[in-house]
């Protein structure tokens, strides 16, 4: 099933925010402030966030001022086009991999979907025919390693894993060690859910990231933050902690066949101004997709105005 269809037929909670804002530009209304203030509102009740929604907003008023717009449709058909450009990172989606071993560093709060996005690009990598190799650096939980194992034996990937509370940049030393060994492909590496606000946890990041640089020579190929789509405006609260503790070459944003927004996808490409990479369409695992800017605007306008 293509991305455009799947998307419509899980991304129900985010398509009702933006059927909210289709509504208000065919309902004809004059370009005045009460009209700006409710597309306002609806950007922020979108998961749009606050500085992102002033954004969009003041871009539009500027152009509408310039082109003399009168109806709030000009306006919406605009936003529909500037969510896309907003969007359009470049070298977006593609996960580059030139290196081998590629380190594929994977972090992000408890419970975002680490774990299981990691089985599903696994998978995806496994497809194409590449060695994979999973490294379970998250030793706090003993079902962590567990949780892991299983995806390495659905995926048909290689593990290492530490003992339950071992130090996880020796997980990761031991995991790229064996990784170089085996002459894997890609090495991907599952990290605890630390929770954001402890700063002992991101400095252990740091050290797994020192470790990776010193071991292979550089930066991990890929430092990718899973986000629960359904947390809002806190997983951008997350995101920039992450992004300060270890750069991020992307995003990728999961359970969107929940009760996610969709606003927040472009809340963080503006914020951060880092791609996303994937996102999660439910538990199974084909259920990641690659993030398409175009298909991803078209789903949440599906039955509203063309451009
Ligand atoms: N509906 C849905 N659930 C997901 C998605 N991705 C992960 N999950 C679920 O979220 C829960 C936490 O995932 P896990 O990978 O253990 O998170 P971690 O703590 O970050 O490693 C599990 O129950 C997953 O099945 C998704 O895209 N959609
Ligand atoms: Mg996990």
């Amino acid at each position: 099933m293509s991305f455009i269809s799947r998307l419509k037929q899980t991304f129900t909670r985010a398509r009702d925010g933006f059927a909210a804002i289709r509504t208000l530009g065919r309902e004809g209304r004059p370009l005045d402030s009460a009209f700006w203030e409710d597309f306002g509102d609806l950007l922020v009740a979108a998961d749009f966030g606050v500085p992102t929604t002033e954004k969009i907003v003041s871009g539009l008023k500027t152009v509408a001022s310039q082109e003399a717009w009168s109806t709030g449709d000009q306006a919406v058909a605009r936003f529909r086009k500037d969510v896309e450009r907003f969007l359009q990172v470049e070298d977006g989606a593609d996960l580059k991999l030139d290196v081998k071993p590629a380190v594929i560093l994977v972090v992000g709060v408890n419970g975002s979907g680490k774990t299981t996005t990691i089985g599903k690009l696994a998978k995806r990598l496994r497809n194409e025919r590449k060695r994979v190799l999973l490294v379970g650096a998250d030793t706090f939980r003993a079902a962590a390693a567990e949780q892991l194992e299983i995806w390495a034996q659905r995926s048909g990937s290689e593990i290492v894993r530490g003992t339950d509370g071992a130090d996880p940049a020796a997980v990761v030393f031991d995991g790229i060690r064996a990784g170089k060994a085996r002459e894997v492909d890609v090495i991907l590496i599952d990290t605890a859910g630390r929770l954001q606000t402890k700063t002992n946890l991101m400095e252990e990041l740091k050290k797994i990231r020192r470790v990776i640089e010193r071991e292979t020579g550089g930066p991990p190929a890929q430092t990718l933050l899973v986000l629960d789509g359904t947390t809002g405006q806190n997983a951008l609260s997350q995101a920039r902690l992450f992004h300060a503790a270890t750069p991020l070459t992307g995003a990728i944003v999961t359970k969107l066949d929940s009760t996610a927004k969709g606003g927040i996808l472009v809340a963080i490409v503006e914020e951060l101004e880092i791609p996303i990479a994937f996102v999660g369409l439910g538990e199974d695992v084909d259920d990641l997709v690659s993030f398409d800017p175009t298909a991803f605007v078209d789903a949440l306008f599906a039955d509203g105005l063309s451009p």
